[in-house]
């Protein structure tokens, strides 16, 4: 499956272990308070071979542009300086690895049902996240 089927705009539907996941990432309490309430929009943007992909929220708004199998240096949205590598692999699904002072985490993406499926990954803590295409 190409990068195309998943450029557009998604709004986030539900969300499971995400506290947790902030939690084993370091994030302190007050963000993951913003964190926890927040419902983002995401849009994923193409142009040539670079991808953007902008997450809004009343509370922050961020983004990170990259090219597939392309590391690049990402400030993530909880403050993280991090090296970033995506990768689409061959059943469809877009892995973003993030390395910072000797810690990894993936954030998978994947559709599923026409629907935008998150997970996240830090040493076995796992969160989904759900976002439905506007
Ligand atoms: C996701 O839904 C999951 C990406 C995981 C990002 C983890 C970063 C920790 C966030 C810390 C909260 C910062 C407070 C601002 C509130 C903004 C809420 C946005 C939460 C993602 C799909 C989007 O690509 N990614």
């Amino acid at each position: 499956m190409a990068i195309d089927a998943f450029l557009g705009k998604w709004c986030l539907i539900s969300s499971e272990g995400f506290e947790e996941y902030m939690k084993e990432l370091g994030v302190g309490m007050a963000m993951r308070k913003m964190g926890s309430m927040a419902k983002p929009d995401v849009y994923i943007i193409k142009d040539g071979d670079t991808i953007t992909v902008k997450t809004e929220s009343t509370f922050k708004t961020s983004q990170f542009s990259f090219k597939l199998g392309e590391k690049f240096e990402e400030n993530t949205l909880d403050g993280r300086k991090t090296q970033t590598l995506v990768s689409l692999k061959d059943d469809g699904s877009l892995i973003q690895e993030q390395e910072w002072d000797g810690k990894k985490t993936i954030i998978t993406r994947k559709l599923v049902d026409g629907q935008l499926v998150v997970e996240c990954d830090m040493n076995g803590v796992k969160c989904v996240r759900v976002y439905q295409k506007a």
